[in-house]
């Protein structure tokens, strides 16, 4: 027997009162479970908000605009699949069990949440689409080339939007000149070209995937938005690499695997306290610097389907040992798809270190709003000259990245020398 159900936004992270930009839904709808209901945006994530059930839709009780918060009441629903509603009982109206949140890269019945910031070019914050006709999957394609669907003409039944209408309308979008740039000298940005690879050979055309798409946003606006420079340096680690080997050998029974991004980890704190400008942001008037008096550091992590940042929270009263630990925990959560958005906010400083896989240096790019980001290249051993003579050291490479907006190039040049020091001498970490 169908009964009414009451659909609630889920879990949602420590989210609250969030924007819904997007109504995929409307009363007389039949849906499947696991459809898209409503897509709502907070200043760190987007997220999709799935049924739980099947059924018809009977009263929408939210509207594009709205805020909501975990709990609060999206729509009533006809259910036709009480079988498959654990908590159902029949006869009597219950409210839909919240829908744990899971990231952007597991099942995507779950609410789906972009890895870092709202991409600058998704351009789902405006108006409802909600007039066009189009599933929600096509919605979804749609939102994440940066498309509303109500500007796209439908050439499916009844008007629906098509997927190949969506790719249409960007083709059709690239092709045209774009508007002069920004930089108030008459230049202009050129359009990418559109090319046809085809004409040149065999080619093979792989989506790329939906972390991809989405963290290729954050990584573009940050690249285009923040002015970055990146300062070099080297760390003489010999003693602390030595000191991380005795380290490891009693660790490794605990099945604790020390690297040397644990002590990467403390020292950039060290660091941090000694300059508190990187750790912080920029407010969103831009004219304030807000200064964080925790230290939680974000990791990039390389995953299968692409980066991701998770945040190690509280640094600065953890161990090595334990931030050893933490990391291979949250690591490994990352690759396994099973990392939260909650595990990914917060950050104060983002570390990059590609160092396991080598490289002399490279130029990571500031994960806003943060202000800075170090890179770790690998260490090798070379000839550095101390006493009137060569000895073999052990080097690491760093790279911090900064907004020069904040970050005068005197006082990243100096944090740099410094975490050097530190890194050189890991007793300054119990400093
Ligand atoms: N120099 C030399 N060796 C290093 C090193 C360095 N800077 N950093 C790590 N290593 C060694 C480790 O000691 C380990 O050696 P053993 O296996 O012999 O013990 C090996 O390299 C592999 O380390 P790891 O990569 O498994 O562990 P990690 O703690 O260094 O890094 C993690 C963990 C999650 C950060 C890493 O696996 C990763 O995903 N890195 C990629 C990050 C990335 O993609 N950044 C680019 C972002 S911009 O696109």
């Amino acid at each position: 027997m169908a009964e009414i159900k009451k659909i609630l936004v889920p879990d949602i992270g420590d989210y609250k009162d969030v924007s819904i930009i997007e109504v995929m839904v409307k009363v007389g709808d039949t849906i499947k479970a696991e459809d898209n209901l409503v897509t709502l945006e907070t200043d760190k994530a987007a997220m999709d908000v799935p049924s739980p059930y099947a059924g018809v839709i009977k009263e929408m009780k939210i509207k594009v605009g709205d805020k909501v918060s975990e709990g609060s009441l999206i729509l009533l629903l006809e259910s036709s699949d009480v079988a498959s509603a654990p908590q159902a009982k029949p006869a009597a109206p219950v409210a839909a069990a919240p829908v744990a949140a899971v990231p952007v890269a597991a099942v995507s019945a779950a609410p789906v949440f972009a890895p870092a910031a709202q991409p600058a070019s998704v351009a789902v914050v405006a108006p409802s689409s909600s007039g066009a006709h189009a599933s929600p999957a096509i919605r979804r394609f749609a939102r994440e080339l940066g498309v509303q669907v109500a500007q796209v003409k439908g050439s499916g039944e009844k008007g629906r939007v098509t997927k190949d209408d969506v790719q249409l309308f960007v083709k059709a979008a690239l092709a045209q000149p774009r508007a002069a740039a920004a930089s108030g000298n008459g230049l202009q940005v050129l359009a990418s070209p559109v090319v046809d690879f085809a004409k040149f050979g065999a080619i093979e055309t792989r989506p790329l995937s939906r972390i991809k798409k989405i963290s290729g946003a954050n990584l573009h606006r940050n690249w285009v938005t923040i002015p970055h420079i990146t300062q070099f340096d080297e760390a003489d680690i010999t003693e602390m690499e030595a000191f991380r080997k005795e380290l490891g050998a009693e660790y490794a029974k605990q099945n604790i695997k020390i690297t040397p991004l644990a002590f990467m980890l403390k020292a950039v704190v060290v660091a941090l306290q000694k300059f508190p400008d990187f750790n912080a942001s920029l407010d969103a008037s831009g004219e304030n610097l807000v200064l964080k008096q925790y230290f939680h550091i974000g990791v990039a992590v390389d995953t299968p389907d692409g980066l991701m940042v998770p945040v190690l929270r509280d640094v600065d009263k953890k161990g090595i040992a334990q931030l050893a630990k933490e990391l291979g925990e949250i690591s490994a959560k990352a690759r396994e798809k099973k990392i939260t958005a909650a595990d990914m906010q917060g950050g104060c400083f983002t570390i990059s270190s590609l160092g396991g896989i080598g490289g002399t240096a490279f130029t990571p790019i500031i994960n806003a709003p943060e202000v800075a980001i170090l890179g770790v290249s690998k260490a090798i051993i070379k000839p550095m000259h101390q006493d009137d003579t060569f000895v073999a050291r052990l080097m690491l490479p760093l790279s911090l990245s900064y907004d020069h907006r904040v970050i005068d190039g005197a006082a990243a040049a100096r944090f740099i020398v410094f975490l050097s020091q530190v890194l050189a001498d890991t007793r300054r970490l119990a400093l």
